[in-house]
């Protein structure tokens, strides 16, 4: 028989040895969240590639737009009442579309779509209708392997541009018309293989900036706007191994926006 005196020194010891293993576990388990998403599948073209949401029909209720790297198309699914999507309409764009962005390029109030074209070094443009239908417009030559697509106004003029991210190494822009068209493309250059890119102001200076991952020189390039579509030369700034994507916010709410990199963990190079 052991006295209570002696069981509670060895339920202290116990304890002691115990709780610092114990509680960042209960503190892991306290924050963490469980959501649950229910799931729901619509058929899309051959090898979708790239998935965007914009409201294209202006009726309040977000639509998806996914590139279909196989069957040179996108198809469009307008969002129905309930959370799910009509069945996909689908439009020809070039070959091998990838990323997409959507944006009011001819000033109509309306969403219109680019896509890169991956197998064909172009990008299409897309004007909406209005009612969730589109019609090709478009064509822009890029020069280089398009990645990655961003829109933004560049020069401060009220009207959307383009910035594609091409390999070997460089950024397109393409000033915007304000009718759908664009401008003469300017090239500028960044780090090596760049596959991602965001459009923001990060010295806060009002002049939109480009952040452009390149995958082989494990690099986020900066390229601060001069506000007239031009840029700085590029000042490269390490990441992970292999960076795939890249997002922009201002993520400690100090008022400068910051950027999130994601890395592959086995480059590629
Ligand atoms: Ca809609
Ligand atoms: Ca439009
Ligand atoms: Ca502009
Ligand atoms: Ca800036």
């Amino acid at each position: 028989m052991i006295s209570t005196y002696a069981r509670r020194l060895l339920l202290a010891g116990f304890l002691s040895f115990l709780l610092p293993i114990l509680l960042p576990i209960l503190a892991v388990c306290a924050s963490a969240q469980v959501y649950v998403f229910g799931q729901a599948s619509f058929v899309t073209g051959g090898n979708p590639d790239s998935v965007l949401s914009a409201d294209l029909n202006s009726d309040g209720r977000l639509d998806l737009i996914v590139g279909n790297r196989d069957s040179n198309s996108i198809t469009v699914l307008l969002g129905k009442p309930d959370g799910t999507f009509a069945p996909g309409v689908d439009y020809v764009v070039g070959k091998g579309p990838g990323a997409l962005i959507s944006g009011d390029f001819n000033g109509d109030g309306i969403e219109d779509l680019a896509v890169i074209n991956a197998d064909e070094n172009t990008v299409s443009i897309l004007l909406g209708k209005g009612d969730g239908t589109f019609q090709g417009f478009a064509t822009l030559a890029t020069g280089g392997v398009p990645t990655a697509i961003a829109t933004g106004d560049l020069n401060q003029d009220g009207k959307l541009d383009l910035v594609v991210a091409n390999d070997p190494s460089r950024v397109s822009i393409w000033l915007g018309n304000g009718d759908g068209s664009f401008q003469t493309r300017q090239d500028f250059s960044t780090g090596d293989s760049p596959v991602a890119l965001t459009v923001n102001d990060f010295n806060a200076d009002g002049k939109l900036d480009l952040a452009v991952v390149s995958q082989s020189s494990n690099t986020v390039s900066i390229l601060l706007g001069n506000g007239d579509g031009t840029f700085r030369s590029h000042v490269d700034y390490s990441s992970g191994k292999g960076p795939v994507s890249v997002a922009s916010g201002d993520f400690n709410r100090d008022g400068f926006v910051d950027l999130i990199v994601a890395n592959d963990l086995l480059p590629k190079n």
